[in-house]
């Protein structure tokens, strides 16, 4: 049965500045009696009560769901309010429409606030990371479904988490070194706790996991076939309780009689090699591994990283590191320093017009060289904001 036929759902309205503009553009369009389409009246982020299930539809499909201020903003108070909902026995987190759950931040407009002086830059990591820390320490049992692309901020909208549900259509990534940025989110607190040293590969080189190596490696919790999710959305909304095994019991059902096809992680042929040569904790070591190793693989891997910010990588490194032994507020109110001191340098703008604006994908990054990238400057990244720190509770 389909999640939609078993239960009406009952959709709260969100009244923001766009929502407001909106409702009096439709006002005027009913004025001038023309018809109008519910689809118009279509908002960034849906929350809806669906049986004893309460969803969170991110709906911006054309940008492939990207997490912007204005979502954040819905989000997180929509989530403190269900927590403290004993009807809400379980709380959904989806993307709209069958390309995206969610492909990141928009990074762009924080790229744009910067140079017109607003306070965009200091204000959306803030918000990003405080909904990051709601989502880890939820009460009420949490299920992200990861349908499609699940990319940096997506991916800090599901891996922390209690249930991340992957299909034959999750592409994962933190793909951040790319754009002269670092993989933030809670990266340095969820990829140094991979297998070995696959978050730390995951996380210089960006590399894509897809459908069931996303579960196999730890950042979801249960595959499930895409023609599936219905069926799984419906159960979930007649959960008799918030308890989390009734809840993992379901999700474990549904993962059984998924598909076994390609079962095999797909990446285990490589885990020796990617901690062999992903060992080191300097970007000198680990590429000097990779040139010993020599294999096709380890050219790829070179190339890819002689593309990715110098700086990104060398913060990357430590941000790992010190994560490893921080817990997630800790490791969140690191990086938030971290994504500050990006703000006041180069890479992350330069990154941001080569993949994202100009997309001439020919970044010039300074410094350009690895070995320019002195450990006095990755320390800047890690040094304390004062009173502007992020404290996070
Ligand atoms: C590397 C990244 C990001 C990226 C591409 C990269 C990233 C990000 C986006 C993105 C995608 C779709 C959007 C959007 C941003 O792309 O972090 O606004 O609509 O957010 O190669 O790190």
């Amino acid at each position: 049965m389909a999640a939609r036929t078993a239960f009406a759902c009952i959709r709260s309205l969100q009244f923001t500045s766009r929502s407001t503009r909106r409702l009096s553009l439709l006002q005027k369009h009913l004025a001038a009696g023309r018809h109008f389409s519910v689809e118009a009246m279509d908002e960034e982020v849906i929350v809806e009560r669906c049986g004893n299930a309460a969803v969170i539809t991110l709906n911006r499909p054309k940008a492939l769901n990207a997490l912007n201020m204005n979502m954040i903003k819905i989000i997180y108070p929509q989530l403190k309010m269900m927590e403290n909902d004993p009807d809400v026995k379980v709380i959904i987190m989806k993307g709209a429409g069958d390309k995206a759950f969610c492909a990141g931040g928009d990074i762009r407009a924080v790229a744009d606030g910067k140079k017109s002086g607003n306070t965009v830059p200091s204000e959306f990591f803030r918000e990003e990371y405080k909904l990051n820390y709601a989502i880890g320490t939820l009460k009420t049992p949490y299920v992200a479904l990861i349908h499609g692309i699940t990319m940096g901020g997506g991916v800090g909208l599901s891996v922390h988490g209690m249930f991340r549900v992957a299909t034959g259509k999750t592409v994962f990534a933190m793909p951040e070194t790319a754009i002269g940025f670092f993989p933030d989110v809670g990266g340095g607190h969820f990829l140094p706790r991979l297998h070995g040293r696959l978050g730390l590969y995951l996380a210089l080189t960006g590399t894509r996991l897809r459908g069931r190596d996303v579960q196999l490696a730890g950042v979801a919790t249960h595959y499930v076939d895409a023609d599936k999710i219905g069926d799984l959305e419906s159960q979930l909304m007649s959960v008799s309780s918030d308890n989390a095994l009734e809840i993992g019991k379901i999700l474990d059902d549904v993962h059984q009689k998924s598909s076994s096809e390609e079962a095999d992680f797909s990446l285990k042929k490589r885990l020796n090699q990617i901690n062999r040569c992903f060992e080191s904790n300097s970007l000198e070591g680990i590429m000097d591994a990779l040139h010993a190793d020599g294999s096709d693989w380890a050219k790829e891997q070179l190339v890819t990283l002689n593309k990715m910010s110098p700086t990104s990588m060398k913060v990357t490194i430590r941000e790992l590191e010190e994560g490893r032994r921080l817990n997630l507020k800790e490791d969140l109110e690191m990086e938030y320093r971290i994504s500050q001191r990006f703000m006041d340098g180069n890479d992350f703008f330069e990154g941001v017009r080569a993949v994202l604006v100009d997309r001439d994908n020919s970044p010039k990054w300074k410094p350009s060289s690895i070995s320019a990238v002195t450990q006095d400057e990755v320390g800047t990244y890690f040094q304390s904001l004062g009173d502007q720190d992020l404290n996070l509770q």
